[in-house]
């Protein structure tokens, strides 16, 4: 098997996750000339990295899946309703190997540049290792939560112990029995947290901001109900189709103040039992979208914490006081407000008791205390992403007239319906920003995009197409389209990484329209649009032809 890097390929994908193999597949299917590269020495991208205890879907497993393939739907079975990281991983090393992907894929090769070269229409992609390749049309399929985040803390170098991010978590790590602190209480951290808290020593929570969370809801899928599910596959796909973030939840249509306070909180307890993102993605339209509903909803939920945690004062600092409920991504739990009650478990407000430095035994503390330091064998930093733009800022990316990808999005990106960048020709974005996959169920979502990239492979190789370039015009509506569209719904208005809010970043807190919130059904039209009218936002150059 020949495993060497060509010097020239028609189609380069890079990253190897979910989206990426998925491109892959659909690439050979028609016979392209095409290699994946991959940072990583095995495939699965975020299911390849992730691998901090606890890390699992918050969507359910039967819809995250590639639902294209036949022969996977049939063999493929779910043991839990939202599966673990070791199965999902195992799932994507199935699906290659079903389709005999691996050998189109390179490994260990991390891209730091990509320069176009405009006399002959291509790309130089070089890696880390000193190699490159030159490729036709580059297909990035890098992830959007890839580029991991640290804060910056004083001695955070002179730390003896493991420090590690939950996105870097080594294999060989094991925190039982151990000291363990956990810096970040988001959907990572909360999962991290959740799983260690029993097994630990002594677990110490150190939280900046407070995260909403609701119940997962988690249980095993039993033979029965599999063989249930795979029974109405068409119909589960085809209902995520049509709701906007791929879920099987959906905004009911019905308002808040359409029914009684008492039906709407019967209602929001009957959510709160059952599983996955309902309480935020299938609950009365208006609670996302209107302050007021949304304020009542906020305090059912804030009353469910203070009924899962003993103390009220750690119940009162585990409620966010800064934003409403389903404003910022929810995490889902199980059992996270139990992990409280626990003795060898401490919550640390870092708004109250700031950290100073870390010392080569723990971590020293701003501040009132009691007592200054905690000694720690092991520091967890579950302190999140540069989200959507820092996997591209990360990599050196000059289009046409010399012109930079980072110097381009330093206020934000601006993109073509989310999959191409002026001045970057023959460059595709794939579930990068402002495309309708970064905020959704995520295989729902890259399906959509793959399906269409697909199509205009088709019509590159049957018209001999050498360049494609983004219009201005194009961008400048999409973009505003973006914006228009994000800032109805109240998730605008509050600081995440859907809106490129990282304290960690040296930049401006100008908000940025990572996503695109416009729902899947609304995006899918927009591209399907292009394809049946000659991809009209997109300046096509065809080969000449020679006698
Ligand atoms: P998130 O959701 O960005 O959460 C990061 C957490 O880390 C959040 O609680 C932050 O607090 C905290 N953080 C970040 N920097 C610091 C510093 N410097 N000091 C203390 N605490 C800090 O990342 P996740 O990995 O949990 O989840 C990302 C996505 O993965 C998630 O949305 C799912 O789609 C899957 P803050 O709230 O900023 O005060």
């Amino acid at each position: 098997e020949d495993r060497s890097l060509p010097e020239f390929v028609e189609y380069l994908v890079i990253g190897a996750g979910v989206c990426g193999l998925c491109q892959l597949q659909r690439l050979l299917e028609l016979d392209s000339d095409v290699i994946l590269v991959d940072a990583n020495s095995g495939l699965g991208g975020t299911w390849y990295k992730n691998r901090y205890p606890g890390c699992r879907f918050d969507s359910e497993s039967y819809t995250y899946q590639y639902s294209f393939s036949r022969e996977m739907l049939e063999e493929w079975d779910w043991s839990e309703r939202f599966a673990a990281q070791p199965e999902t991983l195992a799932y994507l090393n199935y699906f290659a190997d079903k389709y005999g992907l691996d050998s189109h894929i390179r490994y260990n090769l991390a891209v730091v540049s990509m320069v176009w070269n405009e006399q002959d229409r291509e790309w130089t992609v070089a890696f880390q290792n000193g190699r490159s390749i030159q490729a036709r049309f580059v297909l990035s399929a890098i992830g959007i939560l890839s580029a991991p985040t640290y804060p910056r803390i004083a001695g955070m170098d002179t730390f003896a112990g493991d420090a590690v991010h939950t996105f870097d978590w080594p294999e060989d790590l094991d925190v039982s029995g151990k000291r363990v602190a956990v810096i970040g209480t988001g959907a990572s951290g909360v999962q991290v947290i959740t799983d260690i808290a029993t097994s630990v020593e002594q677990l110490y929570v150190l939280q900046r901001g407070a995260n909403w969370c609701a119940p997962l809801g988690n249980s095993p899928i039993l033979a029965d109900e599999m063989a249930d599910l795979r029974s109405r596959y068409d119909e589960i796909f085809k209902w995520c189709s049509e709701t906007p973030a791929g879920f099987i939840h959906r905004p009911d249509r019905v308002l808040s103040t359409d029914v009684t306070r008492e039906e709407r909180v019967a209602h929001w307890h009957e959510l709160y039992r059952g599983s996955g993102a309902g309480m935020y993605m299938g609950n009365y339209r208006d609670t996302m979208m209107e302050p007021g509903p949304n304020a009542e909803l906020t305090e059912f939920i804030a009353e469910r914490i203070r009924e899962r945690v003993e103390d009220p004062h750690i119940a009162d600092l585990l409620t966010p006081k800064d934003h409403g409920f389903g404003t910022k991504r929810v995490a889902g739990e199980s059992g996270f407000y139990e992990v409280f009650n626990r003795d060898n478990v401490e919550l640390v407000d870092l708004k109250t008791t700031p950290i100073s430095e870390i010392t080569a035994d723990g971590i020293r503390f701003d501040g009132d205390v009691t007592r200054p330091q905690i000694d720690v064998d092991v520091i967890v930093y579950a302190t999140g992403f540069d989200a959507v733009t820092g996997p591209f800022d990360r990599i050196d990316i000059v289009g046409v007239d010399g012109q930079r990808l980072r110097d381009k999005w330093t206020r934000g990106p601006v993109t073509t319906l989310g999959v191409q960048v002026h001045g970057f020709p023959n460059l595709f974005v794939l579930a990068g920003p402002q495309s309708g996959s970064a905020s959704a169920n995520f295989p729902r979502g890259i399906e959509d995009v793959v399906n269409w990239m697909t199509g205009f492979v088709t019509e590159i190789q049957t018209s001999g197409i050498i360049r494609i370039e983004a219009r201005a015009d194009a961008e400048r509506e999409w973009t505003a389209h973006v914006h228009e569209v994000n800032a109805k719904l109240l998730m605008s208005k509050t600081k995440s990484w859907f809106n490129g809010h990282n304290k960690n970043l040296d930049r401006d807190e100008e908000p940025r329209d990572m996503v695109y919130l416009g729902g899947g059904p609304r995006y899918r039209r927009r591209l399907a649009e292009e394809t049946a009218n000659g991809y009209p936002s997109f300046d096509l150059e065809r080969a000449a032809v020679t006698a």
